[in-house]
């Protein structure tokens, strides 16, 4: 285990594994070189980029249990060419994902976080908080429209608000389907991102489309960070080219720019669509099945799609 992670994790693995815990050596690269030869399973924790460099250290390495559903800091096409198994949290996370982008949602658009600020700080006694905006009659774009992106839909669908989407794929929805991204937000005056981190998204919310969602437009990002150019999005903010973000997450956490910060119109969450007790339990549980799983040779449990399972687990 690269970083610490819940007792869940821990105490699964030390029970079934020999745990070695490189978070708590003064030096963790010297700790790894020394047990390196012992290494068949990782747990990587989160914010360590797993790649060729720690594979070339692991030479007995066969599978990377990895927490999270997405796997952006694991370069796992790299892991494939060498056979060696990734493994995420999908699925135990969804509904808490999507209820928690609604939230961002509602709060962003009607600015609950500042409507509470504003009572606390006895502004209700001098006046009433001013209107808002409206999540009435708005259109809402998904980025991404995967697992949760289809959970949120169907909360959005209870909502009573319109749906599209952009992924590389049309798919078999009762969603409009816009080809590009830049056509969904031309569309859309909500541009809602669930995609995953990754070279492939990197930056793709840019100042383009972010003028083409308007001045009425809100992004409400959950997916990753890296995905929103952020000075675009922080000048577009400031230019009030668009109305507002909710951002659960952001491209260097958990650093945020001060200008976010700074800003009133905004609301910024660290990164907790997945945090609570019972769904990071789950995802923890996840982790150790699927060590347990292949350590029995039955295979990995969630194998990601670069690293599928072709029926060779070690015994
Ligand atoms: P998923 O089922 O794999 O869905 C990902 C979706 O993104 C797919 O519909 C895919 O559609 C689309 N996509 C992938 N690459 C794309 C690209 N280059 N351009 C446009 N669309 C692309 O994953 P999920 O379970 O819904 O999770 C989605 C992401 O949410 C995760 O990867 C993670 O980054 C984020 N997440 C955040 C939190 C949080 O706490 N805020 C928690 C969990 C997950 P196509 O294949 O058709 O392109
Ligand atoms: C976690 C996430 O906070 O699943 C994901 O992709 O972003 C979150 O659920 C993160 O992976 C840390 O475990």
């Amino acid at each position: 285990m690269l970083s610490q992670m819940p007792p869940v994790v821990v105490e699964g693995l030390s029970a079934a594994f020999t745990l070695h815990r490189a978070w708590e050596q003064p030096d963790r690269n010297a700790f790894i070189r020394e047990v390196a030869s012992d290494i068949r399973g990782l747990a990587p924790g989160v914010h360590y980029h797993v790649g060729g460099p720690l594979f070339d250290m692991l030479p007995n390495l066969e599978i990377v249990s990895s927490m999270g559903v997405g796997y952006d800091t694991i370069d796992a096409r790299e892991a494939g060419r060498r056979g060696i198994i990734v493994t995420n949290t999908p699925d135990v996370l969804t509904d808490e994902v999507a209820d928690l982008a609604l939230g961002l949602l509602v709060a962003t658009v009607r600015q609950l976080p500042q409507a509470d600020r504003y009572l606390r700080a006895g502004g209700w006694l001098e006046k009433p908080y001013p209107l808002t905006a409206t999540l009435r009659g708005r259109k809402v774009g998904i980025l991404g429209l995967g697992r949760i992106g289809k959970a949120i839909a169907t909360r959005l669908e209870a909502f009573g608000l319109d749906i599209a989407y952009h992924g590389r794929s049309r798919q078999d929805v009762p969603y409009r389907y816009e080809p590009t991204l830049l056509g969904l937000a031309e569309w859309c005056d909500v541009l809602l991102c669930v995609a995953p981190g990754g070279k492939e998204t990197d930056g793709i919310i840019d100042a383009e489309v972010l003028k083409a969602l308007g001045p009425d437009g809100v992004l409400i990002n959950v997916g990753r960070g890296s995905v929103v150019d952020e000075r675009a999005l922080v000048e577009a903010l400031q230019a009030k080219t668009i109305l507002s973000a909710g951002l659960d997450v952001f491209a260097d956490e958990p650093h945020v720019p001060t200008e976010l910060i700074a800003m009133e119109h905004v609301v910024l969450l660290p990164h907790v669509g997945s945090a609570s007790v019972e769904t990071r339990r789950a995802m923890g549980q996840l982790v150790v099945d699927n060590l347990l799983s292949w350590f029995a040779g039955k295979g990995p449990v969630t194998p990601v799609p670069e690293t599928p399972f072709t029926g060779t687990a070690f015994a």
